[in-house]
This record gives structure tokens, sequence and C-alpha cells, in this order.
């Protein structure tokens, strides 16, 4: 890592970096969406490749010098398809949103019907909110979870795509910690003569260890991004069909994108090659088995688990019960050191901004390691916090077996990890 000449060249950046390398070194890390990379991923993303414009597909590009990205972007292409067992991959795009975005483009036109889970209830953005281009373009609509079950609602689901007849369906989640039946999907689909696609973002980890079942099988199209549970460099990619894949890559380029970030496209083939290891498929089920022994532990402390439980990395935290809200967990919990997301839990009489819920999740720190034990632990201070929020002592105490917890699991190896940062 050159971060010692950035020390001398940028000391302003420098220090920024080397302080953000010790919060997450010495904090509890559970937002779901989050994971720590390995440092050849890292090499990858920060590797020359940066340097490089390559507009075009393999062997088709508006550029010249393209021989050697050229084999990094067919190897990418060729272990996505390998280990999703997909017939068609495209990996450029910089993000989910841009591949979720690119499908649209790809197979609809303006103002076509969209069905997608409804954002408060565990959807995302990019699946038709009017705060996103999907839902300015397109004409959106969504279904959700049942109020008893807390379950997507495959009924309503049904038969708003009956009365709708939308052109696509997508299913896929941010926040929603149960398995989602894809073959139910396909059906809905096929009955109305509608596109599937399903955004595998926050779970394509899973599916890649062989721990979740694999929507390829069930879908046209399945997005992800590759920074979540699969563990790999920001950025997205697109499986789809064969015969969908020429209208795939005109849309994410010339349609959407232009040159392709090639060092992320290392990093995403780095990671492919990753989660193709026993190691990885170890790692995967332990990150459920994680999700579910913490969420048990909360659930015994007295919080509610949505839908009672988990089937993947997450789970989301109903705080009613403890007279709290999202947003005064999330800061209670930062004032400690440990990092979660507030967020919305179905029907929520809460907004956005404030929310009845927080979601946990399980992935970066069991790629620190940490087992039964620690997790065990962690809803405990997870619960002493909430507990007392008002008692600095007690907070004093729980900062202190953050940190100590944290330094028994280190993330990476460098050799700036025990520099103090330069002083302002
Ligand atoms: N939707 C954001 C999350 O899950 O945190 C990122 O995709």
């Amino acid at each position: 890592m050159a971060i010692d000449k950035m020390l001398t060249a940028d000391p302003e950046i420098a220090r920024e970096i080397m302080k953000e390398l010790a919060r997450q070194n010495e904090k509890i890390e559970l937002i779901a969406s989050e994971n720590l990379v390995s440092e050849i991923v890292m090499e990858a993303q920060g590797s020359v490749l940066t340097n490089k414009y390559a507009e075009g597909y393999p062997g088709n590009r508006y550029h010249a010098g393209c021989e050697h990205v050229d084999v990094i972007e067919t190897i990418a292409i060729e272990r996505a398809k390998k280990l999703y067992k997909a017939e068609y991959a495209n990996v450029q795009p910089h993000s989910g949103v841009n591949a979720n975005l690119a499908v649209y483009v790809a197979m609809l036109k303006p103002g076509d019907a969209i069905l997608g889970m409804q954002l408060d209830m565990g959807g995302h953005l990019s699946h038709g909110s009017k705060a996103n281009i999907s839902g300015k373009f397109y004409n959106c609509s969504f279904y959700g979870v049942s109020r008893e079950t807390e379950l997507i609602d495959y009924d309503e689901m049904q038969r708003l795509a009956r009365e709708l007849k939308p052109r696509m369906i997508v299913a896929g989640a941010s926040s929603y910690s149960r398995r989602i039946d894809y073959a139910r999907f396909r059906e809905v689909a096929d009955e109305v003569g509608a596109y599937f696609l399903v955004d595998m973002a926050h779970i394509s980890g899973l599916v890649a260890a062989g721990v979740h079942p694999n929507p390829v099988e069930y879908a046209d199209f399945v997005t992800s991004t590759t920074t979540k549970t699969i563990r790999g460099a920001r950025g997205g990619i697109i499986l789809c069909r064969e015969k969908y894949g020429p209208k795939i890559d005109k849309a994410i380029f010339p349609g959407i994108q232009g040159g392709p970030q090639l060092n992320g496209i290392a990093g995403k083939a780095v990671c492919f090659r990753e989660a193709m290891t026993e190691e990885f498929r170890d790692y995967a089920a332990r990150v459920i088995e994680n999700a579910r022994t913490m969420a048990e532990a909360l659930q015994e402390k007295g919080y509610r688990v949505v839908s009672g439980g988990t089937d993947t990395h997450l789970f989301l935290l109903d705080l009613r019960p403890k007279g709290l809200t999202g947003v005064a967990a999330e800061e209670a919990l930062e004032s400690v050191g440990i990092t979660v997301n507030k967020n919305m839990i179905p029907f929520d009489p809460e907004n956005p901004r404030v929310t009845s819920g927080i979601r946990i999740g399980t992935s970066a720190m069991t790629t620190r390691g940490v087992g039964r034990e620690e997790i065990l632990q962690m809803a405990e201070l997870v619960d002493r916090t909430l507990v007392n929020r008002d008692k600095a002592d007690v907070l004093e105490g729980v900062r202190d077996e953050v940190v100590r917890l944290c330094r028994r699991f280190p993330m990476y190896d460098y050799q700036f990890s025990n520099q103090e940062p330069p002083k302002e």
C-alpha cells in the first residue's frame, strides 16, 4: 500500500484513510451491506488498470492497447458464469443500481410497468422508487409483506400482476431476511407475460457458496453488487439468458455507461475465484449461523425480530417493545463503536429518518473470524448499550469491551495498521 508516499504528497487524504482504517479496525461492523475484501481484491482495485480506457467489450473495443484488459474481463465473465451457473454475464456495471437500470433500459420502454417490492417493506430504491430514475421513467407498482407473517405476500403479488400486467416483475431486497420463493415469481411472470428480474445484491455470496437457492435457475435476469456477502470489488454484475446478452451489453455500453472500470472488473474476477473455494463456502455458512445466533439472543432479551428469524446474513429488530426508535438505537450504538443502520420495519408508523427498527448483518464480523461466543457477547453489548443509553459510565465500559473484542480479530496486516495517523 503506497500510503507512505501519500503521507508526504497528500497528508489530508492519507490521514483520513488511516483514520478510516482505524475506525474499521476498532468498531463492530454490523451494517448488513458491508464486508471486508481480501488484500488481493484491494490490490486489483488499486492497480494500474485504473489507467486504461477500454470502451466496448473484449475483442471489440474503441481504444487500442486492450490485449491484457481483454483477458482480465474475459476471465471475470467466465468466472461469474461458472460461479452462478449463468448463460451470460456482463461484469461492467459500476454499481447495483446501474445493473438494474441497464436491465430496464435493455428490455423496457419508458412508461412500461414494473412490479417490485415496496421499499419500506424491504425492497430497494432502484426497484421503482419515485426518488430513483426507475420510478421516474417507468410506471412502478409494489407488492409487500403480509401483516401477520411479515413474509412476502405472494398472493398479493400475483393479484397485482394479474391486474397491472407489468412488463417486468422484480424480486430481491435490501432488508428482508427470508428466502424468496423464486419459483412462485416465475410462475406469475409466465402467467402475465412479464420478464422476471432478481436483484440478489445482498445474498449473492450466499448463493455463490450454495447455502442459499440460486435465482439464476428461475429468472431471466439476475443483478448483483459485488460488495456485500460476495465480499468483492465495489461494482455490479448482470447475469442473464444468452438470448438477452447482446441487448444487456448495449444497454450498459453505450447505453448508460462509458468506459468500464477495469480495476474494479479485476477485483470482481478475484472475488469470484475466492468464492469458489471451500473456505468461502464455510464462511458463508458461518455468516448465516452467526445471524441466527444473534437474532435468537436478542429475541431472548425482549427484542422482536421481524418475521421471527432469518435465513440469511441479516435480520431486522423491531425496537418498539423497548420503547426505542431506530435513530435513537443507531446513535446509541454508534457512540460505543457498534455500527448498524436504522431501518423501516414492515408497516412502520415512523418515517424513514426515524424508523422503528435497526438492521443487523453478520457478514463483516464473520470475515474477521468471530464465532458463537463473540456473537453472543455482541448481542449482550447491543442490549447493554440500548438499555443503559443514558448512563455514561456503562457506555464507557461497553466502548472498552468493543475495542478489546475488535483487537482480538484484526482486519488487515498492513504495514500502516499500527501507525498513528499524522497530526493535523
Ligand atoms: N441498499 C443499500 C443497503 O442495503 O445498505 C445498499 O445497497
